[in-house]
């Protein structure tokens, strides 16, 4: 049966298509790009839970089939956790990876600081056509790096450098990537959560 990946990233659909096989989900998974007729929700939510279950929610009531939604992000230390849910606008338009990490790169060097602490968060959501929901978390803490290394992944990848490496997420291999990132820590999570609820 299909599982709709409540996400127009693609980033992301490669990701999770990668760690849900690899967790042993068999689902058909498809992408909301299969499905252009159903516009994007307003994510309103002050939480990354809260947005990840609206995503799921509405792809889920649109297709009638079950849905993943991820709503993720990276929360910088000096920054009281900014960008936060807003990562994905943080310059002002939505999905610009290279100005988004342009802007925080500036506000970084603006503050001048020796503290570089950063975390990825990534809530991984699971809803039902029938309201059924479910939702989990997954975190991958480092360093924010001044200068940007590495073309692998997306978004933020290239400045933040996982604790206990000396590499950045965008010189990590994709399955480096996802044995340590955010994202694969919340879906391996729901993974369990996806085989009591779909079989
Ligand atoms: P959907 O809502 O369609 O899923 P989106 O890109 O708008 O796509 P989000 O609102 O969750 O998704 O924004 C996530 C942003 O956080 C994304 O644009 C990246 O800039 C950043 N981000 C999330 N996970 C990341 C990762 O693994 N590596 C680098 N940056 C990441
Ligand atoms: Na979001």
């Amino acid at each position: 049966t299909r599982l709709i990946l409540a996400t127009r990233n693609a980033g992301k659909i490669t990701e999770l298509k990668a760690i849900l096989a690899d967790a042993g989900i068999t689902h058909e998974l498809v992408g909301a790009e299969a499905y252009p007729e159903i516009p994007d929700v307003k994510e309103t939510g002050v939480t990354f839970a809260e947005n990840a279950l609206l995503k799921a929610h509405a792809l889920a009531r649109a297709t009638g089939l079950p849905a993943v939604a991820d709503d993720s992000g990276l929360c910088v230390d000096v920054l009281g956790g900014a960008p936060g849910i807003f990562s994905a606008r943080w310059s002002g338009t939505h999905g610009n990876d290279q100005a988004n990490l342009d802007l925080l790169l500036a506000q970084l060097l603006d503050i001048d600081t020796p503290h570089r602490g950063a975390h990825f968060t990534c809530a991984a959501a699971l809803a039902l056509p029938d309201g059924t929901e479910r939702v989990v978390e997954g975190r991958l803490t480092g360093t924010l790096r001044r200068v940007p290394h590495g073309t692998n992944g997306f978004g933020y990848d290239p400045i933040l450098q996982p604790e206990g490496d000396t590499r950045t997420c965008a010189e990590l291999t994709p399955a480096e990537k996802n044995a340590i990132s955010h994202r694969g820590k919340a879906f391996r999570a729901l993974v369990p959560v996806v085989r009591e609820l779909l079989g």
